[in-house]
């Protein structure tokens, strides 16, 4: 009989110490306990939306702002959509005074720009990747823990789920960490941190799901194993460290899970 560590969390702060319980693995026992989801790009391919979406807003600002598929790929660098705005405006070529003006303009920009976006996805613009409703649905069958790990706003991931699963976040996932919950988005890990943190899970036994090289750099930082489902957006990137990269999650079952973690426990 195979000893596996089990962890109990003491809730408390970011160091808090993990007690280490041992007991006999069961037959059929998961090593797996928790699957933490990145939204864009993952659950669903939204930035060519969200491109959409700033485009809109610059047009009803009266902006002269345009960012084409190109631009916005090297945007893409930069998580969260007010921290791109703030990017690419330091970028321009401006009078100071004119440039603090309109940063001063980028909070209601970015309202106008998520409002766009969700009534984009209100209009069903955007479906869940190939395999997403499957996984979530067998985790949840296999008492699974499911947290959203994400650098946008609550209320787009609302606008998503609401539109393709028909089913508000709470009603699919155990913990809901978005964009300016945590001090630093992507890559830093502090959204993964606290969605393991209000799920009770060690990061040992807890998996990531993202599209992008700045959410694997934040999944890794916490600790934790990623499948990576690059999108167009990320299709040439470098994902060295993921534990496994493949084209969408469509197909992917728990079994090929727990292999990968199976690998990870030998290493251990
Ligand atoms: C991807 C992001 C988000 C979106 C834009 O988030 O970086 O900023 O590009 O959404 P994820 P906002 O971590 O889910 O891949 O404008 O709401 O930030
Ligand atoms: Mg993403």
């Amino acid at each position: 009989m195979q000893n596996i560590r089990t962890f109990e969390w003491r809730p408390g702060n970011a160091a808090a110490k993990f007690t280490m319980r041992r007991r006999t693995r069961q037959k059929g026992d998961l090593l797996l306990e928790a699957l933490l989801f990145d939204v864009d790009g993952t659950l669903a391919d939204t930035e060519e939306l969200h491109r959409q979406a700033f485009n809109a807003a610059f047009v009803e600002h009266g902006l002269e702002w345009d960012w084409g598929p190109a631009k916005y790929a090297q945007l893409l660098a930069v998580a969260g959509g007010k921290e791109r705005l703030a990017r690419y405006l330091d970028s321009l070529v401006l009078e100071e005074e004119e440039r603090e003006r309109l940063r001063a303009r980028l909070p209601e920009i970015h309202r106008t720009k998520t409002r766009f976006y969700q009534a984009f996805f209100a209009a069903g613009r955007c479906p869940l990747r190939p395999g997403v409703a499957r996984l979530i649905a067998d985790a949840r069958a296999a008492g699974l823990k499911l947290a959203i790990a994400s650098t946008t706003t609550a209320s787009n991931v609302e606008a998503l789920l609401d539109a393709t699963l028909g089913e508000p976040p709470h009603r699919l996932f155990h913990a809901l960490v978005c964009g300016d919950q945590v001090a630093q988005k992507k890559p830093a890990p502090d959204a993964y941190r606290l969605a393991l943190e209000l799920l009770q899970v060690h990061p040992a036994r807890a998996l990531a799901f993202e599209d992008s090289p700045n959410g694997v750099r934040a999944a890794k930082a916490a600790g934790l194993a990623v499948v990576v489902t690059p999108t167009r957006w990320n299709a040439d990137a470098d994902f060295g460290d993921a534990d496994l990269v493949r084209p969408s999650l469509e197909g992917l079952g728990l079994s090929e899970l727990e292999r990968i973690f199976a690998r990870r426990d030998a290493v251990a």
